[in-house]
């Protein structure tokens, strides 16, 4: 008569769990590693704005990254004389469109409310209207907080357009501040960068 000793019990067990074991699915492989960001040094940007809906707007502004932001240095001519416009950067860097609409909503990363740049909660590409002289001439000379050229995709507005507004922005209304047709628009182009050096961290 064959018993069954505590040795085989022992074998029974161990096989249970190899089959255990060699049924569980194989071990996810490891994903394949981010490709490395790309490490460049933006020195300066340029919006050449050019007339949307038939209007005769224009104009061209250069941007520089300072401490905590992005600086806009330019000038907007064709404006109603002695108007104030609203003036923002989109999301999409697409002009191509006769009413500029294919430059989408304005940048928004965070999920924000449209509002004023300058008190509570805003999009990051809220800035103050443009305001024109009796010759119909806005110089621009401000800067946009908490953005970058060349930075991380939530911040960087390289590649994105700066669109002018018929209407005065009236930072509240949704989602666009109420700022009527889009009569400029120009994409946000990178003119001057550097490489930065990959071996060792960065200095300035
Ligand atoms: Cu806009
Ligand atoms: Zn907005």
């Amino acid at each position: 008569m064959k018993s069954w000793g505590p040795a085989s019990a022992l074998s029974m067990l161990i096989a249970v769990a190899m089959a255990a074991c060699s049924s569980a699915p194989p071990p996810a492989p490891a994903p394949p590693p981010a490709p490395p960001a790309p490490r460049v040094d933006v020195r300066e940007a340029q919006a050449v704005l050019a007339s949307a809906s038939g209007s005769l707007v224009s104009g061209k502004i250069v941007l520089t990254p300072v401490a905590g932001g992005v600086r806009l240095l330019g000038e907007v001519g064709g404006l109603p004389k002695s108007g104030r416009a609203g003036f923002h950067v989109h999301e999409r860097g697409d002009c191509s469109s006769v009413d500029a609409g294919s430059a989408g909503a304005h940048f928004n990363p965070t999920g924000q409310p449209h509002g004023n740049a300058k008190t509570g909660p805003h999009h990051a590409g809220d800035l103050d209207n443009l305001i024109a002289d009796l010759d119909g001439v806005a110089r621009v000379d401000v800067v946009l907080r908490d953005v970058s050229l060349g930075g991380p995709p939530n911040t960087d507005i390289a590649g994105r357009a700066l669109v002018v507004h018929a209407a005065p922005d009236d930072y509240r209304s949704q989602p666009a501040g109420n700022s009527g047709a889009r009569v400029a628009c120009g994409v946000i182009r990178i003119t001057h960068q550097q490489p930065l050096p990959t071996a060792a961290p960065a200095t300035r």
